[in-house]
């Protein structure tokens, strides 16, 4: 009489399915590791960089809305002259002043400045938007609507390695150029500026 099939694992089988069940650990552990470090990146990113993007985005869409620059008189020789993000330049932006966003379209949300740094805070009663050192970003703006803006780190005052200034381009491909000061508080020393283009 033939013996029906035995349902008990063989310790072939049970191997296999311990193998199995490694191998779904394994990936899932992978997965969660790939997780962890890419969150721990993105939180690692420099605020500078994340704000420029946030005022990058905005001013495009600004100008898409209104098919213009904010009309002040200071972003018309931005392109030879940076301007601060403050006063009504920022307030344009957030949908805070009518005659230059009649709209009144938040293009873009900033957090409060903790004591003074990274993020919106008062210079006086003027509203200005700080970077992680306590100092105003710093805007130029394409003009001429040739897409092309002057490097800042080649302006006659800028004050970087020689080596940079050789292979920096004159001009920067983009309608929106924004820079922070960096660390140590001054726009022409370009060594610790952090950039929107590099
Ligand atoms: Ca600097």
């Amino acid at each position: 009489m033939q013996k029906p099939p035995t349902t008990e694992a063989t310790p072939f089988k049970r191997q296999s399915c311990l193998i199995t069940i490694g191998g779904c650990f394994g990936i899932i552990l992978m997965i969660f590791i790939s997780a962890w470090f890419f969150a721990s990146w993105a939180e690692a990113l420099p605020k500078p960089r994340r704000d420029m993007n946030d005022l990058k985005v905005a001013f495009s869409h600004y100008r898409v809305e209104y098919d213009s620059w904010p009309e002040i008189e200071a972003l018309k020789n931005s392109e030879s002259k940076p301007v601060p993000i403050r006063g009504k330049l920022l307030q344009a932006l957030l949908g805070e002043v009518s005659e230059l966003n009649p709209k009144g379209i938040s293009f873009v949300r900033f957090r409060q400045a903790a004591q003074g740094v990274s993020g919106l805070a008062f210079e006086g009663d003027t509203i200005a938007l700080h970077d992680a050192w306590g100092n105003c970003y710093w805007l130029m703006v394409d003009s001429n609507h040739d897409n092309r803006i002057p490097n800042p780190e080649l302006f006659s005052d800028a004050i970087t390695d020689p080596r940079i200034k050789l292979r920096a381009p004159k001009l920067i491909s983009a309608s929106v150029c924004l820079f922070s000061s960096g660390p140590d508080k001054d726009p022409k020393t370009w060594l610790d500026n952090a950039c929107s283009w590099r």
